[in-house]
């Protein structure tokens, strides 16, 4: 019998980063005044959202990441911001490296080759560290916090749930 999974490809931080990471988040969630914040194991970056797909699409999205390589992916989370529509408070950077576009750009190649959609929408690289929020304050000045990721993941979305969980099911390297 065939299955779907909900996948998608993300930057995913080891413990220390996202100690890290989830200090920069909780500073940020303290100006929501509603919503829930996301939890600090599901702290990501996504690269590409993948959706549902059969056991032979994701297998094909496989191939298309393990053609992805070589890219020295540095970016700094310099700031935070909320976004009225989809309601979600995030960390971003200034500055988005050209590697981070890079490989978005990779994947969304080695993706239309492999027969997905190719994707033509601004690419905004960002860490959701709540959702559902309608009032926020100004989010605060943070902490300059440097990311250095030398891999990226294919992680599924348990979604049945009150939260999202999210496991990894794939991982490549991005600087061999
Ligand atoms: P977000 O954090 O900015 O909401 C899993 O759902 C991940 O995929 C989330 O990080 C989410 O980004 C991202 N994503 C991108 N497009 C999505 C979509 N159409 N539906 C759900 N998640 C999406």
């Amino acid at each position: 019998m065939s299955s779907t999974h909900r996948l998608f490809f993300a930057l995913w931080p080891d413990e220390a980063l996202r100690s890290e990471l989830d200090e920069r988040a909780r500073s940020v969630q303290a100006v929501a005044e509603d919503g829930k914040a996301v939890p600090r194991d599901n702290l990501h970056i996504t690269l590409r959202f993948l959706g549902s797909l059969s056991d032979e699409q994701a297998g094909r999205a496989e191939a298309a990441a393990a053609r992805v390589r070589n890219r020295d992916v540095e970016l700094v989370l310099d700031r935070a911001g909320f976004w009225p529509q989809p309601r979600v408070l995030w960390l971003g950077c200034s500055d988005t490296p050209d590697p981070l576009l890079g490989v978005v750009a990779d994947l969304n190649t080695e993706l239309g080759g492999e027969g997905f959609d190719l994707r033509s929408r601004p690419y905004k690289p960002h860490v959701t560290v709540a959702r559902g929020v309608t009032v926020a304050e100004a989010p605060p000045v943070i902490e300059p916090l440097t990311w250095r990721a030398e891999r990226f993941c294919l992680v599924r979305s348990h979604t049945d749930g009150p939260i999202s969980e999210y496991e990894i099911v794939g991982e490549w390297s991005l600087i061999d």
